[in-house]
This record gives structure tokens, sequence and C-alpha cells, in this order.
């Protein structure tokens, strides 16, 4: 009976088992203090930072959950997920969280989680390139499994049409709204011109340029993105009129025709998310305040807490 019962208390703890605001406030108080003085510092030298800090907590976050699984190095034979297509080489911002942790790790050791130290960094990110701050829920504790396969069949690549793109973020417990809303991301950074190179160039085999891009701005992506480049790092920004603020144009560019993915500019497609995309435009306050509430919710998909997972001691390898 007794064993019943405790049987009963783990499993209904385990069930209910939380991100908490304020989780480290008894453990190690200047964490989250730490985390956003090592943004800030890294975001005064490159404004890079933010945009990717952003992106890699979202690319953590559908595969596996938030457990830190983005930041595991390859170890031959495996490759992880950072070498992935998706992830190589266009994700950035590592050093910043390796500063953070190795700065917590002397002050309270093996108690903050990378997988926290991402969310938490993602949301500094968030609010210094202007967006709406808010509070993370943390106790996310870390995997120990990177496969650069599951990157790859969970991230959802820039030719994707509403109807696909709607259904990846389902996969991960999104509404279409929802995905509209995270998909304003993209009003931050930049992307390689292999992104979207498609669209300027190959786009079927009758028409090489994406008749419902902007002309005009395609013709300057093209002066950016010469046909047959080799140069793989090549980019350009993303809503090129505010790259670094976390404002409403990338809903306006899309009015525009000057989404720069497919999966930017299929938001026009279909009637809801159209509607949306003009909401956002008009009501800024809207979509700041959606995005913020967007990003908490991305936050708890798939975490590990309590005592699955572990705190990692380098966040670039499993203890
Ligand atoms: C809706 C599906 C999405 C697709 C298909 C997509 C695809 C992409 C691609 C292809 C890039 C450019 C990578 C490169 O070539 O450098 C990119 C960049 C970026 N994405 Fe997304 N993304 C999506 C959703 C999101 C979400 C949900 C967020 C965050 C909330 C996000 C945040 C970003 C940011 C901030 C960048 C710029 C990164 C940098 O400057 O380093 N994306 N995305
Ligand atoms: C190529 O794209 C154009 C413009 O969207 C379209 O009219 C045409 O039917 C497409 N051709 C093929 C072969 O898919
Ligand atoms: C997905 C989401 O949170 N949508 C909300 C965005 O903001 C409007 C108005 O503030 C709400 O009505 C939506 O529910």
């Amino acid at each position: 009976m007794f064993l019943a019962l405790v049987l009963v208390l783990f499993f209904s703890i385990h069930l209910e088992a939380q991100l908490q605001v304020g989780f480290y406030s008894g453990t190690c108080g200047l964490a989250e203090f730490i985390i956003k003085d090592e943004v800030r510092s890294a975001f005064i030298k490159d404004k890079g930072i933010a945009p990717g800090l952003v992106r890699m907590h979202f690319h953590d976050c559908f595969v596996r959950g938030c457990d830190g699984s983005v930041l595991i190095d390859s170890v031959p034979p495996n490759t992880a997920e950072k070498d992935s297509p998706p992830n190589n080489p266009s994700l950035r911002g590592f050093e910043v969280i390796d500063n953070a942790k190795s700065r917590l790790e002397s002050v309270c050791k093996g108690v903050v989680s990378c997988a926290d130290i991402l969310a938490f960094a993602a949301r500094d990110s968030v609010e210094i390139t202007g967006g709406l701050g808010y509070d993370v829920p943390a106790g996310r504790r870390d995997g120990r499994t990177s496969l650069s396969s599951e990157a790859l069949a969970n991230l959802p690549p820039p030719t994707l049409n509403v109807a696909q793109l709607t259904q990846a973020f389902a996969n991960k417990g999104f509404t279409q709204e929802e995905m509209v809303t995270l998909s304003g991301g993209h009003t931050i950074g930049r992307s390689h011109c292999t992104s979207f190179s498609n669209r300027l160039y190959s786009f079927n085999s009758t028409t090489s340029q994406d008749p419902s891009l902007d002309p005009n701005y395609a013709a300057q992506l093209k002066q950016q993105c010469p046909q047959g480049s080799t140069d793989p790092n090549l980019v350009v920004q993303m809503n090129p009129s505010s790259p670094s603020v976390m404002d409403t144009g990338y809903y306006q560019d899309i009015i525009a025709n000057r989404g720069l993915f497919t999966s930017d500019q299929t938001l026009l497609t279909n009637p809801a998310t159209a509607n949306q995309v003009g909401l956002n435009v008009i009501n800024p306050f809207r979509w700041r305040s959606n995005f913020s509430m967007a990003m908490v919710k991305m936050g708890h998909i798939g975490v590990l807490t309590g005592s699955d997972g572990e705190i990692r001691l380098n966040c670039r390898k499993p203890n």
C-alpha cells in the first residue's frame, strides 16, 4: 500500500515536472545576470550574436526538445546536430554559451544546465534587439544525444509552403497562428545565399526566378548572390530596412513581396495567415507580445526535468 502511494506520488510529480521562473534563485542567484552580461558584451562586438542565439534556441527545441543537444560537438563516427546542413555553417553564437557556462561553473559548479543557458540567452537576445522581455521558466536538464539526422528531419527547410509549415509546427504542438508569430523571428539576422538562391536562378524547369518575389528585390539579391558563386559564406541581411531590430519589418516585407524565403512569402498565400501578417503590421504590439509568449511556449518543448538527463559541465560534450 505504502509502495503504491510512493509510486503514485512519484509519477504525479514526474508528470507535473515543470519549469519554473526563478529556478536558480536559491542555487545560483547570479545565473541570469551572468548570462545576460555575456550576451551583452558579445552583442557589443557582433550584432549577429542576437539573431544567432534566438535561432539556436529554436533549433535546440525542435530537435529532441530543449535539451541543449544542439550544443554538443560531433565526435567521430557520430555527426552531431550542429554539423547537419540546417546548422552548419549558418548557426552562430556557440562561444557566448561557452563563456557563460565557464563563468557559471566557477561560481556554482554543476548547477545551471546548458539548455537553460541557451533559453536565457535567447530571451536576452530578444530583449537587446528591442523585443519584449519575458520571464524564462527554467529547470531544463541536458540531454546526452545529438544526431545530425534528427536535425534534418525536424527543422523546417526554407522551401516549405504554408501547409507544410503548419504541419511542421503542429508536430511540435503549435497552432498555425503561433507558426506565423514565430516566423517573425526573421525580422533580425542574416541568411546565406544558398538558402534562397533557387528563387533567383532555378525556381522550376520553365521559370528561373520566383514570380512571387518582387523583381526589384530579386535584382538586388542577384547582385549580392551572383549565380554560380562558389563562395559558401556569402550572406544577405533579412529585413534589410532594420536587420538588428525586433520590429514588424518582417511582416511588412512579406506584404511587399519581399519575404526572403519561400517559407516567408508563402504566408501571403493562405487567407488566415495573410490576415495575421496584416494584423501584425497594423499592430506591432500584438506581435511583440505574441512573439514573447510563443518563445516561452517553444522553450517547453520536450524538456528533461527532475532527475532526467544531466547538468553538463561542458556544453559541448555529455559528462
Ligand atoms: C518557419 C520555419 C522556419 C524556416 C523554414 C526557417 C529557415 C531559416 C533559414 C534558411 C535561415 C537562414 C540560415 C542561413 O542561411 O544563414 C534562417 C535564419 C534565421 N532564423 Fe529561421 N526559420 C524558420 C523559423 C524560425 C523561427 C521559429 C525562429 C525563431 C523564433 C527563427 C529565427 C531565425 C533567425 C533569428 C535567423 C537569423 C540567424 C542569424 O542571423 O544567424 N526562424 N531561418
Ligand atoms: C513554374 O512556375 C511558374 C510560376 O509559378 C508556373 O506558372 C509554372 O507552371 C511552373 N512550371 C512547372 C513546370 O512547374
Ligand atoms: C498565438 C497568440 O498568442 N495569439 C494572440 C495574439 O494577440 C492577440 C491580441 O492581443 C490575441 O487575440 C491572440 O490570441
